[in-house]
């Protein structure tokens, strides 16, 4: 694993207060864009995020396009307007048939996507998998992610520190498929598990949309009011599960430790909203893509799998140490 960070310094009082709440997809990612050097033979790849406008796409394509400007290679930038394999295929099937030397992707559902990618590779496309993956990566020239299940895990972790006395504890994910938040979930749920002072209430599926996660939260309170802890596995879920705690007038009482780290989730963190984040390493996710993907073109050898790390950032790091781990809305 590289760059592995992980620094749990939660403070055990964290005043609660209200104030998250930042638009979804509110970037400056327009969905397309091009880098890099290189004249008409330089190598050309294409990047398809999993949704546009998510900050942790956004920090990737940054990530990319440097390790592209330095290779001398051009990118395509394009993303689905939702996290939704009916909309992110029909941009796979574009992007193929214009023929890029590669194609980085975060795949957004384990098997709707497998085929789509698959006719990617055996049309002579280099494909890297960046973030997500399929159920059968085996075309693909590299899969590079967060350690998912460990993430999870670390989440439950934080949730234990902050409720040393254990309690009821609940997952707001995104959709079942995705692969990312899949293993979080699993890795959380085996924590929980291993801890007979927790119970675990089980995921709740959100669409990657903050108001329906607030919704399930705000039910999941009325049906559970003595919920202690809510393990949201991304940036839109921990924002719309702040919100539901707050509208639920829970803050005092449930901590959230959420996977990502935009500025609406920092911000959260400052206001006491949510009492951890688990940042990913986006931008080393792109630049291992591009060197992977080149290395693919050039017929070289390459990493099937490479795992990196995640920062945990509180209260006490998010302006020391933790800093450089907050998630870029502009590159
Ligand atoms: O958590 C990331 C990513 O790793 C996941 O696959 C989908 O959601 C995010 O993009 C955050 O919104």
């Amino acid at each position: 694993m590289r760059g592995f960070t992980k620094t749990l310094a939660l403070a055990s009082s964290a005043v609660l207060a209200t104030g998250l709440l930042a638009a979804c997809g509110a970037a400056e990612d327009s969905g397309s864009g091009s880098s890099g050097g290189g004249g008409s033979d330089s190598k050309s790849i294409a990047f398809i995020q999993g949704v546009a406008g998510d900050e942790f796409y956004i920090s990737m394509r940054c990530g990319i396009e440097a390790a592209a400007k330095e290779a001398g290679a051009t990118v395509d930038v394009q993303g689905p307007e939702k996290f939704d394999p009916t909309l992110q295929k029909p941009i796979v099937d574009s992007v193929v048939a214009s023929k890029p030397d590669a194609l980085l992707i975060a795949p957004t559902d384990v098997s709707a996507m497998q085929a789509p990618l698959k006719a990617a590779a055996d049309a002579g496309i280099k494909v890297v998998l960046v973030d997500t993956t399929v159920e059968d990566p085996s075309f693909a020239s590299s899969a590079i992610s967060s350690d998912n299940v460990g993430g999870g895990k670390a989440a439950f972790d934080a949730i234990k520190q902050l409720n040393p006395d254990g309690g009821k504890v609940l997952v707001i994910s995104t959709d079942p498929g995705v692969s990312t938040v899949d293993a979080r979930v699993e890795g959380f749920k085996t924590a929980v598990d291993a801890d007979s002072s927790f119970s675990y209430l089980g995921v709740q599926y959100s669409r990657n949309e903050p108001t329906r996660a607030a919704q399930l939260v705000t039910a999941a309170l009325q049906k559970d009011p003595d919920i202690v802890g809510v393990f949201a596995t991304n940036l839109f879920a921990a924002e719309g599960s702040a919100t539901g705690i707050r509208q639920a007038g829970k803050q005092d009482q449930v901590k959230i430790v959420g996977f990502d780290a935009g500025p609406a989730q920092v911000k959260a963190l400052k206001a006491g909203t949510v009492q951890a984040l688990i940042a990913q390493q986006p931008a080393t996710i792109g630049s291992d893509g591009v060197e992977q993907a080149i290395k693919a073109i050039d017929g070289d050898a390459t990493e099937k799998d490479i795992q990196t790390g995640f920062t945990i950032i509180t209260k006490d790091n998010v302006d020391g140490d933790a800093k450089d781990a907050v998630y870029k809305s502009s590159c």
